[in-house]
């Protein structure tokens, strides 16, 4: 088999029942790695050699390496990672250009264990967030939500608005029923069936990932049997029990999401100790949830849920202080578009907040977010994509 990411190393030690504390050293030798070398002068390239052979991996030289009569030679290192790291402590206190080579064997190594660990995979359609950040565009087919409510509510209209949004780069459609505005109530699951699946049926030959904004195990069921990839729920799988087993069984990908409450009463005096830290642990636990259910560490995106139990100010903290969700170890998701922190800070109506949810998502990006939860695709992606360039460039992400 192929292991090409730590997530998929460590789920096969779980899936095996190995110690939880030997994961870590046993993903290291489970994922190889191919490096070549450019002109590395021959006594370079003997020790090379030597120090990879006594780590129990190997270098490919030229002849001429053996037989000392090439000056140089191109070389390919072979090994898994805990061997290429061991090799790298060697190098560290060698002559000939050695120790340079150590510094850019590390950074070349951080570089692939990133992107390895951006790779994700719902129901086959493969995402790779180390690329660049995703956009996910939101078609809400309800009757009420707090932008746009009643507009999709047609299929054939949601399905026009789906279309416009792939056209303008929405790599993800979050398809809701529900609306989970502060104070809004549940909708019976047979309505949000009703709303729901005929769009995920007719958006399913598209090329797009489909997603899903339901926190009922039956209403993504269904979405999913319809075609759709990844359930986006708002609850973090704490409103239906029954939530992480299906998305274990089925492939699914997952957005675990923090809220404080239930949309009818969250928004009434939400408080916090320490809400980083309450967030942060809350999220921990959601991944342990569907970790437990057996749901694979490369389906799952963990979200702060921007204005689900929080007051104006603790959204924008959030967004101040998302980088510590880096933590987690998983891709963090936000959708702070138009919402009502915006509207809070710069004093405009819903229709007026393009530019507020521009900074929220060119910040947001910044600090570490991978996926941006929107409804001005066109715009957002524009602004993820320079922000991301700006962020790279400064090495913070
Ligand atoms: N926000 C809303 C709905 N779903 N899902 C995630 N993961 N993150 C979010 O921030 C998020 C979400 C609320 O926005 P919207 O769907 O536009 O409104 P409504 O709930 O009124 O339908």
């Amino acid at each position: 088999m192929g292991i090409e990411t730590d997530y998929q190393a460590k789920e096969e030690l779980r899936r095996i029942g190995v110690d939880p504390r030997a994961w870590e050293s046993l993903a290291q030798k489970a994922l190889h790695l191919v490096v070549k070398l450019e002109k590395v002068s021959l006594p370079a390239a003997n020790i090379l050699k030597q120090e990879m052979l006594s780590l129990g991996g190997d270098a490919a030289v030229a002849k001429g390496v053996v037989t000392g009569e090439a000056k140089s030679s191109d070389l390919l290192l072979l090994g898994n990672l805990r061997q290429l790291n061991k090799l790298i402590t060697k190098l560290k206190d060698q002559p000939f250009g050695l120790n340079l080579l150590a510094q850019q064997l590390q950074g070349l190594i951080e570089r692939e264990k990133k992107r390895r660990r951006w790779l994700l995979n719902f129901c086959g359609r493969v995402v790779d967030l180390s690329l660049r950040p995703y956009i996910m565009g939101v078609l809400n087919v309800t009757p009420d939500s707090f932008s746009n409510g009643g507009r999709y509510i047609d299929p054939e209209r949601a399905l026009e608005r789906a279309h416009q949004m792939i056209e303008e780069g929405a790599d993800i459609i979050d398809i809701g029923g529900e609306s989970t505005r502060p104070g809004a109530d549940p909708v019976p699951l047979s309505e949000e069936l009703r709303r729901v699946i005929p769009v995920v049926e007719r958006l399913s030959s598209q090329e797009v990932i489909i997603s899903v904004d339901t926190y009922k195990s039956e209403v993504a069921q269904r979405a999913i049997e319809a075609g759709a990839h990844l359930i986006n729920d708002i609850s973090g799988l704490r409103f239906d029990p029954k939530m992480a087993r299906m998305i274990a069984e089925t492939g699914a990908g997952l957005v675990i999401m923090h809220i404080k409450g239930r949309p009818k009463d969250m928004q009434i005096n939400p408080q916090y100790d320490d809400l980083m830290g309450e967030i942060y642990s809350w999220l921990d636990q959601g991944i342990q949830l569907a970790l437990q259910a057996g749901v694979a560490e490369a389906k799952i995106v963990v979200d702060p849920g921007i204005g689900f139990g929080k007051r104006p100010k603790d959204n924008l903290v959030i967004l101040r202080r998302l980088d510590e969700l880096k933590g987690l170890g998983y891709p963090i998701l936000i959708g702070p578009s138009r919402k009502s922190f915006i509207g809070e800070v710069l004093g405009l109506p819903v229709g007026e907040r393009l530019e507020g949810t521009a900074a929220a998502v060119a910040l947001g990006v910044a600090r570490g977010a991978k996926i941006l939860r929107v409804h001005d695709v066109r715009q957002m992606r524009r602004v993820a994509q320079m922000a991301y360039a700006i962020a790279e460039a400064n090495g913070s992400l």
